[in-house]
């Protein structure tokens, strides 16, 4: 069984995050989102709309996502990747390069970001709606 990694914060899931893991999910047979939590959005300066357990809930829906586990902090990864035997680690091209030092322990892919949409887009978009 090849074992797909990937994460994100997936706030206000928009088509961007489902063509992601649409895509991740092609790459193998068991997909994992490491989901942000509330709290290491926090570090990343990210205040998501909805809870971790909401957010949680919404991606356990998906049916390309398999499982989903915290991601409480920068540094879990490689533990995640050995822990969980994955095969195949896939982020975003906004992220290309700053997760390389995972091609020791698994395969490394960074896949383009769909155009167009974004959570900051559309709370933006909101805002403008809600202000006239
Ligand atoms: N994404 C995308 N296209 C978009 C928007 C997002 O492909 N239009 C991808 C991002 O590149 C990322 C994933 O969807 O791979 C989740 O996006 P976010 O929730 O914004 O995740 P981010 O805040 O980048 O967190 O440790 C890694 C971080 O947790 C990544």
């Amino acid at each position: 069984m090849k074992k797909v990694l990937t994460y994100g914060t997936f706030d206000l899931l928009h088509f961007g995050h489902i063509n992601l893991l649409s895509r991740a999910k092609d790459l193998g047979d068991h997909l994992i989102v490491g989901l942000s939590t509330d709290e290491f959005n926090k570090g990343k300066n990210k205040q998501a709309y909805h809870s971790y357990e909401n957010r949680k809930l919404i991606l356990e829906s998906i049916r390309f996502v398999d499982e989903v586990i915290p991601e409480n902090n920068w540094d879990q990864k490689i533990k995640d990747v050995i822990k969980h035997n994955v095969d195949i680690f896939v982020m975003g091209d906004d992220w290309k390069g700053k997760f390389d030092f995972l091609k020791d322990y698994c395969e490394v892919i960074y896949l383009p970001r769909t155009i167009g949409i974004s959570t900051s887009q559309i709370k933006n978009d909101l805002n403008m709606v809600k202000n006239g």
